[in-house]
């Protein structure tokens, strides 16, 4: 049986910086890992009242359920598809958690933003800080996986299609350094202002594979059911390469070039 990525995915990732794949994992190991992601959020399903905060982050995940989720081999199938055979690290872990509640209040992180990859060399004050380069320094992926049904109201992590290729030709001139995460999202929010707009909804099990550079952002819930959404990065085994003498080039590569190119 053959799982990977028709044509048209792949164009389309290139293009438009991302692929939705359904039922890239079972909605058991979903269920199984919500049972977990509730305990740790301290509230009670069954409870509205204890749904206090309108957004709850959980730091990696690693039990049993959340490892199973990131290796199903339609997921390996896309990997190898979009970074290329034997360029990514396998997870062990699911990374963070952004968990959103129906809730009167802002949340207050539903900005537009470019998700960090590698820590700056001097002292850390907070992820704002991280770093992203032009070559993708530590990240190949972002990943979003709908751990529990998502339609539009139920809070759908917001994409900007295509937004990957612009940022590419903001991060250029920085080089390897790069940029940081606060300084890199607010040119990349202001470049692709207007640009249209897809959501990320899905059944449980869903999972959108995106281009590390894609401006995306978060919303109020204003669904009925919480929303569990686990974003962890792939992590590349080699470099990502701009140069390639033997033009083999995986589509997230091509995918900067192109940008590069002002495509
Ligand atoms: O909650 C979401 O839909 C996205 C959150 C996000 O992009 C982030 O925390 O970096």
């Amino acid at each position: 049986m053959s799982f990977g990525l028709t044509d048209e995915q792949r164009e389309q990732f290139v293009r438009d910086g991302f692929v939705k794949i359904e039922t890239a994992f079972p909605a058991e190991i979903a269920q199984e890992a919500r049972a977990i992601l509730w305990q740790e959020t301290g509230c009670d399903p069954e409870d509205r009242r204890t749904w206090s905060r309108p957004v709850v982050r959980l730091a990696d995940c690693a039990q049993e359920p959340f490892r199973k989720a990131a290796n199903t081999d339609v997921l390996h199938a896309g990997f190898n598809d979009l970074v290329g055979e034997n360029r990514w690290v396998p997870r062990e872990s699911l990374g963070g958690f952004v968990i959103r509640f129906p809730h009167p209040d802002d949340p207050g992180d539903t900005g537009w933003h470019v998700d960090a990859s590698f820590p700056p060399t001097d002292a850390v004050d907070s992820y704002f800080d991280w770093r992203i380069n032009v070559r993708s320094k530590w990240r190949a992926l972002l990943m979003l996986f709908l751990f529990s049904d998502v339609t539009e109201e139920d809070a759908p992590t917001r994409i900007r299609l295509g937004s990957h290729r612009p940022v590419a030709g903001l991060l250029a001139p920085a080089g390897d350094d790069g940029m940081s995460m606060i300084e890199l999202s607010g040119l990349a929010d202001h470049a692709t202002t207007g640009m249209p707009e897809a959501l990320a909804t899905g059944r449980t099990g869903t999972v959108y594979l995106c281009h590390p550079f894609l401006v995306h952002a978060g919303q109020a819930h204003r669904g009925a059911a919480p929303r569990f959404l686990g974003q962890p990065p792939l992590y590349p085994r080699v470099r990502l390469e701009l140069e390639r003498e033997d033009g083999d080039y995986s589509l997230v590569e091509t995918a900067i070039r192109l940008g590069l190119q002002g495509g």
